[in-house]
């Protein structure tokens, strides 16, 4: 690929360029399937979690650790690091538990056989319907939570696959994918600044995985979290009741753990590389 895109013609049948530049060219591939056998860990908690500390993988670390926060044993976890960077998602472990190799992707040996989940919606959902907890019951209220969280689920990649990529990834900055995907990510911002304007949370009254669906995407873009500089890129500041929301959930000591489970970038004190017991957190000052 050039510095300059414009004249750039399609061929006839697209081919794979390997070194088409850019911060996951050395990931990204055009199959699916494993690149190599190796099987994944096991630890001694029913539930094991295969992932890394980005926004979709926090979403459920977040989730685990509320659960624990309310006095739920049961959902003790075991989190172990996928490198995407270093191609663990391709592996002949990790594609049995998600034949799309992305994390976050999940096994509960509780159930017999175990029971694997991929999508961090889909984790969301079963862990909260297991739990019986932050998902309203009430059926005037549950389908406000589900459609938030799936407005997240198809919302989300114009952020991450689409700004966020262009801003920041990719090789060379090109004015007509920034402007495109600025804009949906703004409007996206739009859409919940004015549902917060008058709700406390994303689904109504109540906190739940909506929130934490919302919130490592959304809240941490705002809180000027992600992509370098993007929050002033994108005015965050004008977007007042999202940013409001988004300062409270940070208040949050279970967000504050979940978000640093499987991180291994960024200030070392919202690091924690594998969670196995919640004193692997005792010594990390975020939890204080
Ligand atoms: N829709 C998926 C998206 C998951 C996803 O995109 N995961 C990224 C990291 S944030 C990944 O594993 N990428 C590895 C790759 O593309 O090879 C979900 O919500 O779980």
């Amino acid at each position: 690929m050039t510095e300059n895109d414009e004249g750039y013609t399609p061929p006839e049948v697209w081919t794979w360029d390997r070194d088409s530049g850019g911060k996951f060219a050395s990931i990204n591939r055009p199959v699916a399937g494993p690149t190599h056998e190796a099987e994944l860990p096991v630890g001694e908690h029913p539930l094991q979690l295969y992932s890394l500390g980005t926004p979709n993988g926090q979403k459920v670390t977040i989730l685990l650790e509320e659960l624990l926060a309310e006095g739920i044993e049961d959902a003790e976890y075991n989190a172990h690091l996928i490198d995407i960077l270093e191609g663990d998602q391709f592996s002949t472990g990790f594609v049995e538990v998600n034949p799309n190799s992305k994390i976050p992707a999940m096994m509960d040996h509780s159930t017999s056989p175990p029971t694997r989940v991929f999508e961090s919606g889909a984790i969301l959902l079963y862990l909260a319907e297991r739990f019986d907890e932050f998902l309203p019951a009430d059926p005037s209220r549950r389908p406000e939570c589900l459609s938030w969280l799936f407005w997240q689920m198809g919302s989300a990649p114009y952020v991450g696959g689409g700004f966020g990529h262009f801003y920041a990834y990719a090789p060379s900055k090109m004015e007509y994918p920034i402007n495109r995907f600025t804009m949906e990510t703004k409007r996206q911002l739009d859409v919940l600044d004015r549902r917060l304007a008058d709700h406390d949370y994303v689904s109504g009254e109540d906190y739940t995985i909506a929130d934490m669906a919302i919130w490592p995407w959304y809240g941490q873009l705002v809180r000027g979290e992600l992509y370098d500089d993007a929050a002033r890129f994108l005015d965050a500041s004008s977007y007042e009741h999202l940013l409001e929301w988004a300062e409270r959930i940070w208040e949050r000591p279970a967000v504050k753990r979940g978000s640093m489970v499987n991180r291994t970038w960024g200030s070392e004190e919202r690091q924690l590389r594998e969670r196995h017991d919640a004193s692997d957190f005792e010594d990390a000052p975020a939890d204080q």
